[in-house]
């Protein structure tokens, strides 16, 4: 067990947050509509990663507000926060020496938005962590996943590793102050001994980081269920159940499926019942706000817990 483990299992309620350039598509391209998991839309769409890119020029959240963020969170009773750094699609949330394809280097915004928020989400005394997509990056020849561009067996998985994957996780690890967590996703193309290794390389940075199981492998601090998955039967251990407001992860346009505080209690209470943590995903969009509606229903459950809820 991680000596550091303590403070996760005790936590309950936690914040997801998915922000990135799918956040400007919002479900839509070229005036299709793709209902569902935003973040996907790359994918769904077989969009070439030159096109896609584009997006980056007019990515510029000038209405993204950290402390807000910091703010929403606290209110709700959660007691950590894991953002996305680098989802499927490859591009960087922060400023990255190991890649261009980021916030600051390729759109208008041209500035860090990770730095304030891991400052703010500290200063009202959350945990603060990195979602980082560890082998899916369609963006890069060698990255997992895009096969609509790029041969697979042309790929060289370990140098997508060596010279993207592995810098960047350093780079969070590194940038940022103290993390509580780094939840990696989508492994592949690791032996064991290699995601061990990655791990080792994290551990050197920041003992106290907890790593998320997807890391793959079996390893990592903390098992994640499916996603919105709850296991039948209470579960000892440290362990989280994902879940996102409405039907997708990403901010999606056309998508109003947002559970009301009444639900998102039960499902706290189910969650907690068996002994898990919920993490709870809100999709900022484009401009950097949250939906109204996640702002809303979660500072009501936030409400209910002050009354309600032990902590
Ligand atoms: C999955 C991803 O593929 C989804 O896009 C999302 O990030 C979810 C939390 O994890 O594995």
């Amino acid at each position: 067990e991680h000596p550091n483990i303590q403070w996760f299992k005790d936590a309950k309620f936690g914040m997801f947050i998915h922000w990135g350039l799918f956040s400007q598509t919002g479900g839509t391209w070229n005036g299709k509509n793709y209902y569902g998991i935003s973040e996907w839309m790359m994918n769904r769409g077989k969009i070439p990663a030159a096109d896609y890119a584009t997006i980056a020029k007019k990515f510029n959240p000038t209405k993204f507000n950290a402390k807000e963020w910091a703010q929403v969170a606290k209110d709700a009773g959660m007691k950590y926060m894991v953002v996305t750094a680098k989802h499927h699609e490859g591009f960087a949330m922060y400023d990255s020496k190991a890649s261009d394809f980021n916030i600051v280097k390729a759109t208008p915004y041209g500035k860090d938005p990770m730095k304030p928020l891991s400052e703010a989400v500290r200063a009202a005394g959350l945990k603060f962590g990195f979602y980082y997509s560890q082998y899916l990056d369609w963006h890069e020849p060698n990255g997992g996943g895009n096969k609509w561009d790029f041969d697979d067996a042309k790929k060289d998985t370990k140098s997508y590793y060596r010279t993207k994957s592995i810098p960047q996780i350093k780079e969070l690890l590194s940038n940022y102050g103290p993390l509580g967590v780094i939840w990696f996703d989508m492994p592949g193309g690791l032996t064991k001994e290699e995601t061990q290794s990655l791990i080792d390389d994290a551990r050197r940075i920041q003992p106290g980081c907890l790593i998320s199981s997807r890391v793959g492998n079996g390893l990592g601090d903390f098992k994640d269920y499916g996603d919105g998955e709850v296991p039948a039967t209470p579960v000892s251990g440290a362990w989280e159940a994902l879940f996102t407001h409405n039907d997708s992860w990403g901010y999606s346009k056309y998508d109003y499926n947002f559970k009301t505080p009444k639900e998102l209690i039960r499902l706290l209470a189910t969650v907690a019942s068996k002994g898990g943590n919920l993490i709870l995903n809100v999709g900022p969009d484009s401009t950097g706000r949250m939906p109204e509606y996640s702002i809303k229903y979660l500072r009501e459950v936030g409400q209910w817990l002050k009354v309600n809820g032990d902590a």
